[in-house]
């Protein structure tokens, strides 16, 4: 019998079946092999053992989960405030997996029209909803977006990552967490990966939220690619321009021009720092 899994806690493996998840063990052999069952993934079963894994369309490695569709990116507009280093990364990391970055924006209840629309234009080359979960009606064009497929949410603590699934549910699937008080910042609630059937083929992966920036490590003339808004722009001099000290490059000339939005290059510019550091190691 072939399941997806959907959750795995302690070397556990939940593993869909038509009528209840079954609870499986993986087969000793996978350790030896260096192969690791991981949400996602599709596998076969046999009483009450994975006995293979089926080959994956992708594999995010964090949040760790496998056969990813699209990666909803969720920020918070306020407690805590977003902060655009770390979803620049987490664009770049999602991108790198060659998974579809969507961005989503909670919490538009704390914050003006205005604040939303300098971040609606911030991040123009991105597909973007404003929501918020205690209002079901800006969900309403956010169901849209969710075709056949596996979303997997990212994103910090606090964000309302689990608020979502349980707002786009309508069931209290989740437990959400409290806000520290002094710091406005999350709490750490959800500890592990989980899938969730939605109906009409929609999974969707709740995951820990993170305060840290993680960058996929990756050579540095890698990074420019991921910026979508940097390949439209004029050639540079060298086809090997990072964008930084070379002269005639395109993309400091949109910059310049008022084309380009200053605050995502200067975020390139320190992911490119933190690359290059890694390097002299
Ligand atoms: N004002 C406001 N608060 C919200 C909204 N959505 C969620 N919250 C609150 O934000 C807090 C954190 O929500 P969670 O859903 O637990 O956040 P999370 O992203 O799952 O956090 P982790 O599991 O720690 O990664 C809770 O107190 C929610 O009630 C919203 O749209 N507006
Ligand atoms: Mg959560
Ligand atoms: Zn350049």
């Amino acid at each position: 019998m072939t399941g997806r899994i959907l959750k795995s806690i302690a070397g556990d493996y939940w593993v869909e079946t038509k009528d209840e998840p079954i609870v499986c063990r993986p087969r000793g052999l996978f350790r030896h092999e260096g192969k690791k069952p991981t949400v996602g993934d599709i596998v076969e079963v046999k009483d009450e053992t994975i006995i293979d894994i089926l080959p994956r369309k992708n594999l995010l490695l964090r949040p760790n989960v496998a056969n990813v569709d699209k990666a909803l990116l969720v920020f918070s507009l306020n407690d805590p405030k977003p902060d655009f280093l770390i979803l620049d990364a987490l664009i770049v990391n999602v991108l790198y997996e060659g998974i579809e970055p969507v961005l989503v924006f909670n919490k538009s209840d704390l914050v003006s029209p205005e604040d939303i629309e300098k971040i609606n234009l911030l991040y123009s080359c991105f597909p973007r909803y404003f929501i918020s979960t205690l209002d079901k009606e800006s969900l309403k064009g956010f169901i849209e977006e969710l075709s056949p497929g596996v979303y997997v949410l990212a994103g910090p603590s606090g964000a309302g990552k689990s608020s979502m699934i349980n707002a786009l549910s309508g069931k209290e699937l989740f437990i959400v967490g409290a806000l520290s008080v002094k710091i406005k910042r999350g709490k750490h609630t959800t500890r592990h990966n989980e899938l969730i059937y939605l109906g009409k083929d929609v999974y969707l992966a709740d995951t820990p939220g993170f305060q840290t920036l993680e960058l996929t490590p990756m050579e540095i003339t890698e990074l420019r690619q991921y910026y979508p808004e940097f390949l439209e722009v004029d050639p540079c001099r060298y086809d090997n321009c990072l964008h930084d000290k070379e002269p005639v490059c395109g993309v400091k000339k949109a910059l310049s021009q008022g084309l380009l939005e200053e605050s995502r290059y200067k975020n390139y510019l320190s992911l490119l720092d933190k690359l290059r550091s890694r390097k002299e190691y």
